[in-house]
């Protein structure tokens, strides 16, 4: 990533909060590439990679992918891509994610969309999506809500302290929420 820096937007929020849903509406309205972390990892499953049967272990458990192997797949994703301008979904996770990738990249977020949720409303989301993920059952659903408060939370709070967050009520209809997601970005970015 060399050259002019990226502008990167970091789009958090517990699963099923509706990261990818909104993301997918914004690149339609401002020229952002989508980077879903969790998309690229299951690719990368698919892929018959090395580190595939360890990643679809993690997924299946709701832990955190170490972070070497997600930035990587960040970097060459935003380096193919062409474009300077990324909403990140769905990373970073933990303490160690944020950091590595500042240290890897060198790249502070823009800003932070943090889609706020409550379980509820998530967990019934998450069991109507039906689109054969690994992890949208009952008991994964559990896990991944215990390491999104537990250890995915506390980056949000990192970058509130630094005035960063753009906080947005996520159960909401789809439109409504994103009538408030439009808000945070620029005529710049259209
Ligand atoms: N929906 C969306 N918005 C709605 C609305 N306003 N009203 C009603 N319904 C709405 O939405 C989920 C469902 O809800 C969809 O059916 C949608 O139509 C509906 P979606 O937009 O998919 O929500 P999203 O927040 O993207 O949910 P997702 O399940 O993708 O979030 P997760 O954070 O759990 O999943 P992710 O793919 O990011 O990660 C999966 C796993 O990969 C992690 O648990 C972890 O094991 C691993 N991972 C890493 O290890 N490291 C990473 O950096 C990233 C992932
Ligand atoms: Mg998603």
């Amino acid at each position: 990533l060399a050259g002019k820096k990226p502008i990167v937007v970091f789009v958090l929020g517990g699963p099923g909060s509706g990261k990818g849903t909104q993301c997918a509406n914004i690149v339609q309205h401002f020229h952002y590439t989508h980077l879903s972390a969790g998309d690229l990892l299951r690719a990368e499953i698919k892929s018959g990679s090395e580190n595939g049967t360890m990643i679809q272990n993690m997924i299946k458990e709701g832990k955190i992918v170490p972070s070497e192997v997600t930035i990587k797949l960040l970097k060459k994703a935003m380096l193919e891509s062409g474009n300077d301008k990324f909403l990140i979904d769905g990373f970073p996770r933990n303490e160690e994610n944020r950091a590595a990738f500042e240290a890897v990249t060198g790249i502070e977020p823009e800003a932070v969309l943090f889609f706020n949720c409550p379980e509820q409303e998530m967990e019934k989301r998450l069991l109507s999506r039906n689109q054969g993920r690994e992890d949208d059952n009952m008991e994964t659903i559990r896990k991944r809500f215990k390491v999104f408060l537990e250890s995915s939370f506390p980056v949000i709070e990192y970058y509130k302290a630094k005035g960063k967050v753009r906080e947005i009520y996520a159960a909401k209809p789809i439109e409504e929420v994103f009538e408030a997601v439009k808000v945070v970005f620029t005529p710049e970015d259209e």
